[in-house]
């Protein structure tokens, strides 16, 4: 018998290659495990499409983790509570406002958990750092991805591609996907002027209503919707962070299928 470490390494390095090799040309790329990230997930693997979900860090959540100024809790309104019974998660209604509050550790725990029981792959630690695209007619085809750890430590390393029927900018206030693409591709006259000033109702119903295709292949959800269109920030309520990932869900699925 061969000593355990050995045999430790090679069942960790047989089953993770074979995933990322298969996990290598997906429908769907998600990028950021943030709560309209891992909303989109659940409901794009729930209508059947091969998702995987990129996240840079070594958990999931985003922003939930940090609630309202570090208090435990994440406010929603009651358009989101359908989106919460779907994720089975627990909500009550505050004592004095139309209002719903949930504990943000079981939010982050159980968007995840919800995505990854619908099907959608969530690898955590790598960073994308680019997109690939094609012209005539100019299209994303998919990510330039590379270890966070490579990036944190500065070296020159270069990276690797997954290829996609469709990205998702879900990278939370500084739409880092949309500004790379603005930066690199000028000729798609993608500008990204950053959120606005706090306006939290105007901004959890638009937010929703932009949510969607920027340029073909190409979408966005969450408060990247905000950076691109200079929409104000609404703060620790979510609603529209959920609702947005399920519709950018419901356009590509739509788009996908055309
Ligand atoms: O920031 P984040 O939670 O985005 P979101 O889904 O939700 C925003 C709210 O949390 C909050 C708010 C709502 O009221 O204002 O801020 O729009 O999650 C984004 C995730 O993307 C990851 C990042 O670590 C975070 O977990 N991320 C960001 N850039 C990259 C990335 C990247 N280049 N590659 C991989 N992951």
């Amino acid at each position: 018998m061969k000593e355990l470490e050995l045999r430790i390494s090679r069942a960790i390095l047989r089953n993770s290659v074979r995933e990322l090799i298969e996990y290598s040309d997906v429908d769907v790329v998600i990028v950021g495990a943030g709560p309209s990230g891992l909303t989109a997930a659940r409901y794009l693997a729930m209508n059947g499409f091969r998702v995987v979900v990129l996240e840079r860090r070594l958990s999931f959540g985003g922003g939930i983790g940090g609630g309202g100024m570090l208090f435990h809790k994440i406010v929603v309104s009651s358009e989101a509570l359908p989106i919460l019974n779907d994720f089975d998660i627990k909500y009550y209604r505050d004592d004095e406002e139309d209002l719903y509050m949930i504990d943000s550790s079981e939010l982050m725990a159980k968007l995840a958990v919800g995505a990854i029981n619908a099907g959608a792959k969530i690898f955590h630690g790598i960073h994308v750092e680019d997109v690939i695209y094609r012209e005539n007619p100019l299209r994303i085809t998919g990510v330039v991805i590379q270890w966070s750890a490579v990036v944190m430590s500065g070296l020159h390393v270069d990276p690797l591609f997954i290829t996609s029927r469709a990205v998702v900018d879900a990278t939370g206030h500084d739409a880092e996907v949309l500004q790379i693409v603005s930066r690199k591709i000028p000729e798609v006259g993608i500008s990204l002027p950053g959120e606005s000033s706090a306006y939290s109702e105007l901004s959890e119903k638009i937010v929703v209503e932009k949510t969607g295709m920027v340029i073909p292949g190409l979408y966005v959800a969450g408060m990247a919707v905000a950076a691109l269109y200079k929409l104000p920030r609404m703060g620790p309520i979510f609603s529209s962070m959920l609702l947005s990932g399920k519709r950018v869900a419901e356009i590509i699925a739509n788009d996908l299928k055309k």
